[in-house]
């Protein structure tokens, strides 16, 4: 028999140095913003697939980048006709400006030390208003602590959405969970999970049980890059590949997880989406910064899940514009301008130019409209703000902690309340 003998330990059989592949961010904080490597193809030049697409058919989909408002402002390409009309744009136009001023105004507060923790999703507000847009009661989201856009497109009450991230006596869940993991049953938007990646396998569970029981709706799931890296993410995809339930996976590609790059959780420079094709499921990839783009392709992905046709994924390509949290320093990461220097501008900004291009809207209309939002957002955290803040709290009852979260009360939960008299 052969001797068998390895190559020397750390050397291929070439003779070279083993070694391993650290994908590196384009730019750290003291270069300047360099986004040159990015392939980003024109707007309009991929067709609307089939709503039976199959995976195999999807490599375009999936490599390529879904883009309808063009660098003029106008709509072009085949999608363009899948867009919803003048009146979802104004709206989603007023949804985007609404996020942004409840963004700005409770990242002050946090600020102020008026509440413990803030998360923003500045630059990403077009995904969950225009996808929400395109659901109907009964239907549920997944969502992260960074898909408040989805309340705000269900037109939640700001004073719910607000008061949860004060925990005061306006918060639905009364402190139960972190500032913005909201929960809101009867808007479609199910409990905020903390812990990354959980919403692939929740949805696509719950989704199983909406076909199961004949209840209807669809699930919708959200996570961010990072979260592709986690083990339910493969779980997810396997179980939704398998039994093709009624559910959008949705990945928000948005280049950072924390501190940590996109291309850590990508390798090898495949997209998010061709990922998806490895597990049968047809995905597309969106440009998430263009309003008419997110809402086109958000209602096939809807009405394909309605039909019966199974999953699909999207990713959407879009980038974290603020920092990470209320507890995060972007500077010591990437470069200051990195926002600035994203190729694919501002979704409120994008849809702005467009509907002015149109002559439905001016900058005159939308100066006066953004400080209309700003009036109302800041009456409601006014009227929010009375009911308690970190700087004037007002205590719940202690028994109030022992309530909502057992249908039945375990013995030492008893005990415990026992203990503090009531
Ligand atoms: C299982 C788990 N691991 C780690 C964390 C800590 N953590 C919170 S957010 C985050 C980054 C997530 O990045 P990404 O999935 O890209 O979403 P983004 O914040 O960019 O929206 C990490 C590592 C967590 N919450 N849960
Ligand atoms: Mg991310």
């Amino acid at each position: 028999m052969a001797e068998r003998s390895g190559p020397p330990s750390g050397r291929s059989t070439a003779g070279k140095p083993l070694a391993l592949t650290y994908p590196h961010p384009p730019a750290r904080p003291d270069q300047p913003p360099d986004f040159s490597a990015l392939k980003i193809p024109p707007a309009g030049v991929l067709p609307v697939p089939p709503l039976d697409l199959r995976a195999e058919d999807a490599g375009d989909f999936a490599t390529g980048l879904i883009r309808v408002l063009d660098d003029d402002g106008q709509a072009v390409g085949p999608w363009a006709d899948a867009v919803p009309g003048d009146a979802a744009l104004m709206q989603g136009l007023r949804d985007m400006m609404v996020m942004r001023a409840v963004d700005a105004r409770l990242l002050t507060a946090q600020r102020q030390g008026k509440m413990s923790f803030y998360i923003q999703c500045t630059g990403e507000e077009a995904i969950g208003c225009a996808f929400q847009r395109q659901l109907l009661p009964g239907d549920m989201n997944f969502p992260t602590y960074r898909q408040q856009s989805l309340l705000i497109a269900a037109d939640y009450p700001l004073d719910l959405l607000m008061g949860q991230t004060y925990a005061n006596a306006l918060d639905p869940i009364r402190g139960r969970q972190l500032p913005v993991l909201h929960s809101a049953r009867d808007y479609g938007f199910f409990s905020a999970s903390g812990n990354l990646g959980t919403q692939f396998v929740q949805a696509v569970g719950w989704a199983m049980a909406a076909a199961l029981t004949g209840t209807g709706g669809i699930a919708a799931a959200w996570i961010g890059d990072g979260a592709t890296a986690s083990n339910d993410f493969h779980s997810g995809m396997l179980t939704a590949s398998v039994y093709q339930p009624p559910v959008v996976l949705n990945v928000i590609n948005n280049q950072w997880a924390i501190s940590t790059y996109t291309g850590m959780a990508s390798g090898a420079g495949r997209t998010y989406a061709a990922r998806a094709l490895g597990y049968g499921i047809p995905a597309l990839r969106v440009d998430g910064n263009d309003y008419l783009a997110v809402a086109a392709v958000s209602d096939w992905a809807v009405r394909r899940a309605r039909a019966g046709l199974g999953p699909a994924f999207v990713e959407w390509f879009t980038y974290r514009a603020a920092a990470h949290s209320t507890s995060d320093n972007p500077a010591a990461y990437r470069p200051k301008d990195e926002a600035k220097a994203w190729p694919l501008g501002d979704p409120i900004a994008r849809l702005k130019g467009h509907l002015i291009a149109r002559g439905l809207w001016s900058e005159d209309r939308h100066r006066q409209a953004e400080a209309q939002v700003l009036d109302e957002v800041m009456q409601v955290q006014k009227r929010v703000e009375a009911e308690g803040t970190l700087l004037s709290p007002r205590a719940f009852p202690p028994t109030e902690l022992f309530e909502g979260v057992y249908a039945e009360m375990p013995p030492h939960l008893m005990r415990q309340r026992a203990e503090i008299g009531e």
